[in-house]
């Protein structure tokens, strides 16, 4: 399996992000599309250490609507949506949270002509895009990125912020259960903690957050996974545009519906496929050591990506056709990992 270590990151990044924040008064942050406890955390952290700091801060997200879940989070309401922003060159400084490419955010970055910007970030096949970058493959998340950012630097880090922080550190890590969870980062949460968070309570906000009706989603999901291939190491399942109209749910119940699927005993790989109002059918793809290739590398089958281990795409199949375009997609790509070298 190739692993996409990001070869330029050099802990003297740290100080660089850390100084570049220092030295701008006006702060525009962007976040990724289907924000996720990562992104969310991560603007909303970097959001307070620029209102603390007297700047004049705003963020922007391509969502038309913020998953309820995080609702907790600080300047969570101060976000606001937009999916085309015109980037003047007027010394704001752009900072882009969590987001792999300039892509993933609100569209009108020009990276021929990067203006003043600033990237953290900690996906493995992040491009580098921004002026200056700080991007750690190696890291849980985004937060962690932060967090260390903030340390370089000596930022006050307040309640919201340590809260703010963990939450995209949990989020990102599957409550530290993933390969991405190292010593590092629970150091770094334990330094949360010594700063005021409660382990318990995030863990009830973010975890002990689902609405009768999304379980209904779960229940139709559930009912429909296929384990198959090689001792039943694949599996999928699928979400219908008519599964939420008929529960009066939406996307954002269905957050950890893939990772249930990894639970299931002996599977290394899962993938949920999302039918969206447009038609266009999305996958959530997950993986573990152990899968005969990742989750990222299937993704970028479809032009999509993320990290090794969890990623999405959209897949080009009408609905009623996807989970059997799925399974032998899915095998396919099995036997071509197994095929002998000529
Ligand atoms: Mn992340």
């Amino acid at each position: 399996m190739i692993t996409m270590m990001n070869k330029n990151f050099n802990p003297a990044d740290l100080l660089t992000a850390s100084e570049t924040l220092r030295a701008n008064d006006r702060w525009i942050i962007f976040t990724h599309v289907k924000s996720d406890g990562d992104a969310l955390g991560s603007a909303s952290a970097l959001f307070e250490a620029g209102v603390n700091a007297g700047k004049i801060v705003s963020w922007f997200s391509p969502d038309e609507k913020l998953p309820e879940t995080y609702k907790y989070l600080a300047r969570f309401d101060d976000c606001i949506s937009c999916e085309n922003f015109s980037f003047v060159d007027d010394g704001t400084l752009y900072v882009f949270l969590d987001c792999s490419t300039e892509i993933r955010s609100v569209a009108g970055f020009d990276i021929n002509n990067p203006l003043n910007s600033l990237n953290i970030d900690h996906h493995e096949d992040n491009t580098n895009y921004a002026r200056v970058n700080c991007v750690d493959g190696s890291a849980s998340s985004t937060c962690e990125m932060l967090y260390r950012v903030f340390t370089a630097g000596n930022w006050d880090i307040t309640l919201n912020m340590a809260e703010s922080l963990y939450t995209g550190i949990f989020t990102d890590t599957g409550g530290f259960s993933f390969s991405n969870t190292s010593k590092l980062t629970h150091d770094i949460a334990g330094e949360l903690i010594a700063l005021g968070v409660s382990a318990a309570r995030m863990t009830d906000r973010i975890s002990q957050n689902k609405t009768p009706e999304s379980l209904q989603v779960w229940a139709r999901v559930l009912s429909r996974v296929k384990v198959f291939g090689p001792e039943n190491i694949f599996a999928v399942s699928m979400i219908y545009a008519d599964d939420f109209r008929e529960t009066e749910s939406d996307l954002t119940g269905t957050e950890g519906l893939s990772q249930m699927l990894m639970s299931i005993r002996g599977v290394k790989f899962a993938a949920i496929a999302t039918e969206h109002d447009d038609g266009v059918v999305r996958l959530s793809v997950r993986s573990r050591n152990g899968s005969p290739f990742g989750a990222g590398e299937f993704a970028r089958m479809y032009a999509g990506g993320g990290h090794e281990k969890a990623a999405g795409c959209a897949f080009p199949f009408p609905a009623e056709k996807v989970l059997c375009e799925l399974e032998s997609a899915i095998l396919r790509k099995y036997h071509e990992c197994n095929r002998p070298h000529q």
